[in-house]
């Protein structure tokens, strides 16, 4: 029987088959999970619809996280399908491309606060509306980068949205421990999708890697999906509030 056998989970940030979250989405149906999904506009219904179909989705329904009717509307639907469920999946970010290179001095006001909004609010608000429909025991993971925690060249904007990320899943992990919700995130190392190619420089990330994290390679979309699923997992029942990363090491290079 798979370590999710039973479970019902629910999966934000599919734009195509190199997302993060299509590779965790078909880990979690291997062991078990029954799924639904979302997509961020109508430009991603054609990607993502045959995803779900592949994956046997529940649903799949179109959530832009910064609009709350669909925010509302997705969560009706959640209700109708699921009733309750056990897992949320959040792998959300983005910043506007000329925040991502240059000097992080010149970000702008706009940017600066979208970034903010869907890449870190978007799970606040993801967490609210899952409290009330999430079992005990329920678990939920996000995506983050360790340009959060030190100057990585590009990152800029994102690094810091990444830093709101962070410390909101500790604090959701507070809040939400009393009803044995869990919540934790994988800071992992480049993957090259589609968000990661708004990143000037991309492929120097990429060799850096290669070249000094103590595993000598890059991380898969595999490696990730196999955290996600321990996190999700009964196997991390005493896991909250962390952050597991998923870099090849990279992370305790000085
Ligand atoms: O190197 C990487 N790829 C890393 C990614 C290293 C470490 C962390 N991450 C994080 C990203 O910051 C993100 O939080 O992993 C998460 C998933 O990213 P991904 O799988 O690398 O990228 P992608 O396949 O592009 O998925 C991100 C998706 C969006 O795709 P696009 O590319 O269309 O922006 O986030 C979703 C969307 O599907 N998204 C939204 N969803 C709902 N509402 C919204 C929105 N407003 N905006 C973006």
């Amino acid at each position: 029987m798979g370590l999710l056998a039973g479970k019902k989970a629910l999966i934000f940030g599919v734009a195509n088959n190199k997302s993060i979250a299509y590779a965790i989405a078909k880990k979690f149906k291997e062991e078990g999970a029954e799924l639904g999904f979302t997509y961020a506009g109508d430009a991603l219904k054609r990607r993502v619809e045959p995803i779900s179909e592949e994956l046997g989705g529940k649903f799949c329904v179109k959530c832009d996280v910064t609009n709350e009717d669909e925010l509302q509307s997705t969560f009706e639907v959640v209700e109708k399908e699921f009733g309750k469920f056990d897992i949320l999946v959040h792998s959300i970010a983005f910043a506007p491309a000329e925040d991502l290179k240059g000097r992080f001095i010149d970000t702008s006001k706009e940017g600066f606060l979208k970034a903010m909004e869907i890449s870190a609010y978007s799970l606040v608000r993801l967490a609210k509306l899952s409290e009330p429909l999430m079992n005990e025991g329920g678990s939920i993971v996000t995506m983050t980068y360790y340009g959060s925690v030190k100057v990585v060249k590009n990152y800029n904007l994102m690094g810091v949205a990444k830093a709101a990320l962070e410390s909101s899943m500790r604090y959701l992990a507070n809040d939400l421990g009393e009803k044995k919700i869990r919540i934790n995130a994988i800071s992992a190392g480049p993957i090259k999708t589609l968000a990661a190619s708004g990143i000037a420089g991309f492929r120097t990330i990429l060799s850096l890697i290669e070249e000094r994290a103590p595993l000598k390679r890059n991380v898969t979309q595999e490696d990730v999906a196999k955290a996600a699923l321990f996190l999700c997992s009964d196997m991390a029942s005493g896991v909250t509030g962390d952050i597991l990363y998923v870099d090849s090491g990279y992370n305790i290079l000085g």
